[in-house]
C-alpha cells in the first residue's frame, strides 16, 4: 500500500513512522508512506497556504490552489491503484475499526491533514472521496489524525503483525473489552495476583477471562456490551457478580 500525506507539517510524521511497527512495515515494503509538504506547492510569493475566508469571521482558510497541486503530483503515482483520497477534519465521520477494514483493501490512499479553522470548500467538493474524523474532541490539525489512521490501517494488512497477533484480532471482534492481564511476579509489593490464573486450570481460566471481559465491558462500556453477541453462559457470568 502507498499512503500520500498532504500536509503542511511533514516533519510530525517522522517520529511515529520511525518507531516500532510501522518502521518495520516500511522496511518490509508493506507499506510506502510519503508526506507531501502543501507548501511546497505554493505558487504565493510569500509561500502562503492560507487565507481570509470570504464573507468575514476568525480564523484562516486553507488555499485552495497548493493542496490540488500537491494532490496531482501523487494522484496516479500507483497505476491502475483502488485509491482513496481521505480528509482528515472535524466534520468527518468518525473513524472505526470497520473503516479501517475497509481501506486496507486499498493500494493508495491520499490523506490531506485540514488545519487552521478549516479548508476551501472547492477541495471537498472536487478532490475528496470522504471526511474522517477520529472523534469529538478538538486538535490543532489533521496530522495526528492521519497518523492514527496509518496506525490502524497499516496493522490490518499482511505481515505486518506476527501470526499470533493476527488471531487475537478474530478475538478482539467479538467487540468485548480484555480481561485484566499479569506477568511475574507473583507478588508485587503485596499485590497477588489472581489465584484461579496460577491454578494451572485452563477451562477455569478461561471462564475467569470471560466473565472479567464481560463485567469490565459492562461497567465501562455498556455502548459496547448492548451490540455483543452474548450467549446463553455469558448472560449467566454477567450476573453471578461475586
Ligand atoms: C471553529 C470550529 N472548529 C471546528 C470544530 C474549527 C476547527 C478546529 C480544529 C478546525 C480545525 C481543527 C483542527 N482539527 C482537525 O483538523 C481534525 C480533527 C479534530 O480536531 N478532532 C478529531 N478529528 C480530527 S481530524 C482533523
Amino acid at each position: 500500500m502507498r499512503i500520500d500525506v498532504l500536509t503542511i507539517f511533514p516533519n510530525m510524521f517522522q517520529g511515529p513512522l520511525q518507531e516500532s511497527i510501522l518502521k518495520k512495515a516500511q522496511e518490509k515494503g508493506i507499506i510506502t508512506v510519503n508526506t507531501v509538504d502543501i507548501r511546497s506547492f505554493s505558487e504565493d510569493k510569500h509561500k502562503r497556504v492560507d487565507d481570509y475566508p470570504f464573507g468575514g469571521g476568525v480564523g484562516m482558510v486553507m488555499k485552495p490552489e497548493p493542496i490540488f497541486a500537491a494532490w496531482e503530483a501523487v494522484h496516479g503515482s500507483v497505476p491502475s491503484a483502488k485509491t482513496r483520497t481521505i480528509l482528515l477534519c472535524p466534520q468527518g465521520e468518525v473513524f472505526s475499526q470497520r473503516k479501517a477494514e475497509e481501506l486496507a483493501e486499498l493500494d493508495h490512499l491520499i490523506l490531506i491533514c485540514g488545519h487552521y479553522e478549516g479548508v476551501d470548500e472547492r477541495v471537498r467538493d472536487h478532490l475528496v472521496d470522504e471526511e474522517l474524523s477520529i472523534g469529538d474532541y478538538i486538535l490543532t490539525g489533521g496530522e495526528l489524525p492521519a497518523m492514527v489512521v496509518i496506525d490502524a490501517v497499516a496493522r490490518l494488512l499482511p505481515g505486518v503483525l506476527g501470526t499470533y497477533s493476527s488471531a487475537e484480532q478474530d478475538s478482539f471482534s467479538d467487540g468485548l473489552l480484555e480481561y485484566p492481564q499479569y506477568t511475574r511476579p507473583r507478588e508485587f509489593r503485596g499485590w497477588q495476583v489472581p489465584e484461579v490464573l496460577l491454578s494451572g486450570n485452563h477451562r477455569q481460566i478461561s471462564i475467569w477471562r470471560r466473565q472479567q471481559s464481560l463485567l469490565r465491558t459492562k461497567k465501562r462500556r455498556p455502548d459496547l456490551l448492548k451490540s455483543a453477541q452474548l450467549s446463553a453462559e455469558d448472560l449467566e457470568l454477567l450476573n453471578k457478580t461475586e
